[in-house]
């Protein structure tokens, strides 16, 4: 009988995540002088309350051991830059036990579904499952369809079929972009079945819009969100946090969280 303790990052069926894995995967281009300081983001995670940061293993051995009590660590164990053109492939960097002796309480792992190195993908995620759970670790895969064989990763047939992958391969959360479309999204986690959904936050947008999208999000029976570059790109990050906190656990509209958000701008000035 496998047991797995999610509960350090889902809490009441509700998770907001804090994803800081973008300096590998896009580089500095998604940077500026606050957020080129991972300090910075952990305080973000830590002031705004998140139930988990997800980090590479480098930035987590440099950055994490003052925040060790205060905020879950997720660490991502594959990674890849966006500079060569190849088949979608991200291998794995960072052992589970690795992870578990840097204070990890999950671990992530990037799978791109449809991928022409769909079978290493899979066989390697395989792995980490069964020494994931055999330490009681939860296990997030990001569901990603890519490759010449994709011809649109937003499709719901697509994501639909990613999602139940995610299921199939042992899974415990998945994180899936979302499609702009909450009806054919309630199949999309449907398709999940018990393996808990959440939302990558995607690019920036403005806050209206970005709490317009977590109310319409969290309507279709996600967890919560794992967001970055929406948070720590934005000018008031701890503010936009609470905001996006209020919908994902106290069930606020988006008016509702955007009032909150002025009020606490307002406050601050
Ligand atoms: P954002 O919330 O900033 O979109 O981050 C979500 C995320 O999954 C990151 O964890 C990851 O670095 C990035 O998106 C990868 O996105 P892509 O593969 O589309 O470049």
């Amino acid at each position: 009988m496998v047991r797995i303790n999610i509960n350090k990052i889902i809490r009441n069926d509700r998770s907001m995540l804090l994803a800081y894995d973008q300096g590998l995967e896009h580089g500095p281009r998604d940077l500026d002088q606050r957020s080129v300081d991972p300090k910075f983001i952990f305080d973000i995670a830590l002031e705004g309350m998140y139930d988990g940061i997800i980090v590479q293993n480098g930035i987590a051995e440099k950055y994490y051991n003052r925040y060790f009590k205060d905020i879950p660590l997720i660490i991502k164990l594959n990674g890849k830059t966006s500079i060569p053109d190849i088949a979608p492939m991200s291998r794995q960097l960072c052992s589970v036990d690795r992870a578990i002796k840097l204070g990890a309480v999950a671990v992530g792992y990037t799978i791109y579904t449809g991928s022409p190195a769909e079978p290493e993908i899979f066989s390697e995620f395989s792995k980490i499952v069964e020494t994931a759970h055999d330490y009681g670790m939860p296990v997030i895969a990001w569901m990603y369809p890519r490759g010449p064989s994709i011809k649109n990763e937003f499709d719901k047939e697509i994501l639909a079929y990613s999602a139940r992958v995610g299921l199939e391969l042992g899974a415990d959360i998945l994180k899936i972009k979302y499609n702009d479309d909450p009806e054919a999204f309630k199949w999309i986690v449907k398709c999940a079945g018990r393996a808990k959904v959440m939302v990558a936050g995607g690019n920036k947008v403005t806050e209206a819009e970005f709490l317009r999208k977590s109310e319409e999000i969290m309507k279709t029976g996600v967890v919560g969100m794992a967001v970055g570059r929406n948070v720590w790109q934005h000018d008031y990050p701890l503010q936009l946090s609470m905001a996006l906190r209020k919908i994902i656990y106290d069930n606020a509209t988006a008016q509702e969280a955007e009032k909150f958000y002025e009020q606490e701008i307002h406050k601050q000035k």
